[in-house]
């Protein structure tokens, strides 16, 4: 008998929130409909900012106000505003995978539905370094056999400062050729904007944290060595058997 199998993006999430897991964070999730005051304000995104362009968000017709989710940020922001309102104080650490929506053309590298993992420390004393640290150790341990080098280059997001983008290289000799000592650019990631703590309840004057935020779809290539993302939403057998 033909049995089913665990999509690769699946594997991925579970293989992701085991590793974050061990290093202290819990998984959290979120609708996929959120009011533009989740999806954008509380993130501080500016209300003349082109992600709230109808060309870049899904809004939803009969309800207005509210937005297909553009990112998993939202979620962070209900997580921080239902710990505070339970009163327990930040270190927090959490995770949140699931799908987003942006409304744009369609590619062989872009879809207009896709997957993403967003993370988010919080405490008294987390900085950049910690960050540096935990994905070193996300990247090592989802690449085994391949040793990892993390690098950050400055970059903008309206929810972090400093902000930055993060290239990873696989150095080793069991590396693929193909991918052996090349920068990847990975995710964008930095320190949470004091604004975005504030408008999660957060004390800014007390906590400080990072985050990050990566798409699914191309981890899962470098991953496997896949080489086209629509193969992954194909829904075609002769792809999804080989896992
Ligand atoms: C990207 C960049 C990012 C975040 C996501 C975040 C969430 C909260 C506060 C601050 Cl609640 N930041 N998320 C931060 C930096 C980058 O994603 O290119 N993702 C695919």
């Amino acid at each position: 008998m033909q049995r089913g199998h665990t999509h690769p993006i699946s594997s991925l999430i579970r293989e992701a929130n085991g590793i974050f897991y061990e290093m202290g964070f819990t998984l959290a999730e979120g609708p996929l409909i959120e009011s533009e005051w989740y999806n954008f304000d509380a993130l501080n995104v500016p209300k003349d900012h082109p992600a709230r362009d109808m060309q870049d968000t899904f809004f939803i017709k009969d309800e207005p106000g509210m937005v297909l989710r553009t990112h998993t940020s939202p979620v962070q922001i209900r997580y921080m505003e239902e710990q505070i309102k339970k009163g327990n104080l930040p270190p927090y650490r959490v995770i949140v995978p699931g799908k987003v929506f942006r409304n744009e053309a369609t590619d062989i590298t872009h879809e207009a539905e896709f997957f993403q993992i967003e993370g988010l420390a919080v405490g008294e004393d987390v900085t950049l370094a910690h960050l540096k640290g935990t994905l070193e150790n996300f990247f090592q341990q989802l690449f085994k056999g391949a040793d990892v080098e993390i690098r950050f280059r400055p970059s903008f997001f309206p929810f972090t400062e400093p902000s930055v983008e993060v290239d990873m290289r696989l150095v080793g000799e069991n590396v693929p050729e193909k991918l052996r000592d090349k920068w990847i650019e990975m995710m964008g990631a930095g320190m949470v904007h004091p604004s975005v703590l504030k408008n999660s309840g957060v004390d800014p004057e007390k906590y400080q944290g990072f985050a990050f935020g990566m798409g699914l779809d191309r981890l899962a290539l470098l991953r496997w060595g896949i080489d086209d993302v629509r193969l992954m939403h194909s829904a075609d057998l002769r792809f999804i058997n080989q896992f």
